[in-house]
């Protein structure tokens, strides 16, 4: 099979922060996201020509640790008695700078595996699989979903037609990974706990207003759910935190348009880039505003 496999980046609106188990990974809190159809990896696995497998991203080759934190992944789900292969990915997101490049990459490797290997696995079977290699990689088969406690993953309808830009801070490497991060988070941060109850509520309201079509509520429980996850790393032992000053100038852009009347929300990853959160219909609106006050550049997330 010589074609590229796709896989979406998401970006959560309730956001999946801590493993209450870890294999299989369960998350302490029901996260809840939003596909971003134009951030994509597309991934193609052909036969090595050297004694070794091989990581590819960009026409770059990928260190010998990246290499093998995907070969043991995975080793998991691909036939023990094998040839080498090399792995191709070319991301349309910069990679690993909270721009959720490691759910998109896992999905399109996940499903190149299944291509190349003939593994004919379904995709619900694909999506289990994804989950451990980036727990929010689940998430990445819907246009909107859910990941329970419990380990499900479900698809949200919407009638609500919700997109995002992103106003790019930083495209660099984090220096800090999410999986690190949450992990400090969970064992250290004087909130965590706090942090899971309200993450259980924000869920809860978050499918409420997606059902009632209600943005404004969708948008006020997004921008609190970041902010609250990004307190957890402030209050961890030592404290630390992905936001900059650069940060915080896109947030008060994001402040300055709702003053207009410009309805339009916030969320943050583990990054310090900003996520704007708005319905599809104003994002010539949007663009044209924000292109006035972010002489940076801008990401238009959706087709
Ligand atoms: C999310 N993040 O819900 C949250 C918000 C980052 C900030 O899920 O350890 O790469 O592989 O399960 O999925 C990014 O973490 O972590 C993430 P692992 P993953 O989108």
């Amino acid at each position: 099979m010589d074609s590229f496999s796709i896989g979406y980046a998401n970006i959560a609106l309730v956001k999946y922060w801590g493993k209450k188990q870890k294999n299989p990974v369960l998350p302490f809190n029901p996260n809840l996201s939003l596909r971003l159809d134009k951030l994509k990896t597309k991934t193609k696995i052909i036969k090595s020509s050297s004694n070794d497998d091989e990581f590819y991203i960009n026409d770059e080759k990928q260190s010998k640790e990246e290499l093998s934190k995907i070969i043991n992944f995975i080793n998991k789900f691909i036939p023990k008695n094998r040839e080498k292969i090399k792995i191709i990915s070319y991301n349309s997101l910069p990679t690993a700078a909270g721009l959720s490049s490691s759910s998109s990459g896992t999905m399109a490797l996940v499903i190149a595996c299944n291509e190349y290997f003939n593994l004919n696995k379904s995709k619900e079977e694909l999506i289990s699989i994804a989950k451990e290699g980036s727990g929010s990689s689940c998430r990445s088969f819907y246009k909107m979903a859910s990941w329970l406690e419990d380990g499900t993953v479900k698809e949200i309808k919407s009638d609500i037609n919700l997109a995002m830009m992103v106003l790019v801070v930083n495209e660099n490497r984090k220096e800090i990974s999410s999986r690190k991060a949450m992990e400090i988070c969970v064992n250290t941060s004087s909130n965590y706990n706090d942090w899971v109850c309200k993450a259980k509520n924000d869920f809860s309201n978050m499918l409420d207003a997606i059902k009632k079509s209600d943005f404004k509520k969708i948008g006020e429980i997004a921008e609190d759910n970041a902010l609250y996850m990004h307190s957890t790393t402030k209050k961890a032992n030592p404290p630390f935190s992905f936001l900059t000053n650069e940060t915080y100038k896109a947030i008060d852009i994001v402040k300055k348009l709702r003053k207009k009347g410009i309805e339009c929300y916030f969320t943050i990853d583990a990054g310090p880039n900003v996520k704007i959160l708005y319905q599809r219909e104003n994002q010539d609106l949007i663009y044209k505003e924000v292109k006035k006050l972010w002489t940076k550049k801008i990401i238009l997330c959706m087709e």
